[in-house]
């Protein structure tokens, strides 16, 4: 069993690294920004150079372990101990400087998240969390309130994919989720997101489609710190799932209201 107290001081030293690099970054050159799964899914020369940063960190000090990264990043190690990470999540947020972006790195055994971190460069906020030993946002405990306002007067974060398709049906769900609660964010990052409901400044967030980088900190640090999280259909939080984190006394009217609004049928 690895020592999660050294995994998780190696995350989040690679991850400040990591905000560091990108505080330098110019996309002043038109070629740094580029296209991925459709017009609208960009990537950006920071994105490759900030994943080829965090690797060979990571493996300089860890040689044997593995490692799955957004940007192409694939090594199965031998250790046992896998690296999930996204350099920059909230890519179109930072290819614009919409200042909501950040760097997401978690460690896995047995595919079950141990360590995650967020790192969001612009606010210098560091979310991180150990399983079994609670989440911190820049060292302080972050704890979800055990119970809160109804629904109806429910913040809630979601997100949007990509491809029209799946945008429409997404926009559709929304539209009659809407006035059922109180007001809704669109922050652009997942991982961020996760880390807000986390800290408790949205009660709830909800979104189809992600990558297993966008969601493999996040998810953990928002169950260390008190939220439900899972799927709207039940099962893994995979692509082809609703992923919902969420105050726990939220989550039986939630996933009713999403049931209704046809979350579970979407593309
Ligand atoms: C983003 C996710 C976000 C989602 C975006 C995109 P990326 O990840 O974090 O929640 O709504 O469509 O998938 O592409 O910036 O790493």
């Amino acid at each position: 069993m690895p020592d999660l107290a050294e995994l998780l001081e190696l995350a989040v030293a690679v991850a400040h690294e990591a905000g560091a690099l990108i505080g330098t970054a110019s996309l002043s050159d038109p070629e740094s920004v580029t296209t991925k799964t459709s017009a609208t899914d960009l990537v950006t020369a920071t994105d490759r150079a900030v994943e080829a940063l965090i690797v060979e960190r990571l493996l300089a000090a860890r040689p044997g372990d593995g490692i799955v990264g957004e940007e192409g990043a694939s090594e199965a190690g031998t250790s046992g101990v896998r690296w999930v990470v996204d350099p920059i999540d909230g890519t179109t947020n930072f290819a614009y400087g919409y200042p909501a972006f950040c760097t997401s790195i978690a460690a896995e055994l047995d595919e079950q998240p141990v360590v995650g971190v967020v790192h969001d460069p612009v606010r210098g906020q560091t979310f991180s969390a150990v399983r079994g030993g609670g989440a911190f946002l820049n060292g302080h405990p972050a704890v979800v309130r055990s119970a809160g306002p109804p629904l109806a007067h429910a913040l809630v974060g979601t997100g949007f994919g990509y491809g029209a398709e799946r945008r429409a049906a997404q926009g559709t769900v929304l539209a009659r989720v809407l006035p059922h609660v109180r007001d809704i964010r669109r922050a652009g990052s997942a991982a961020l997101d996760l880390c807000t409901v986390a800290c408790g400044r949205l009660d709830a967030y909800y979104e189809r489609g992600l990558q297993h980088w966008d969601h493999a900190a996040g998810a953990l640090i928002a169950t260390e710190a008190g939220a439900w999280v899972g799927t709207l259909e039940g099962g893994p939080l995979d692509r082809e799932r609703t992923v919902v984190a969420a105050r726990p006394d939220l989550v039986e009217p939630l996933l009713a209201l999403l049931r209704d609004a046809g979350a579970d049928t979407m593309p």
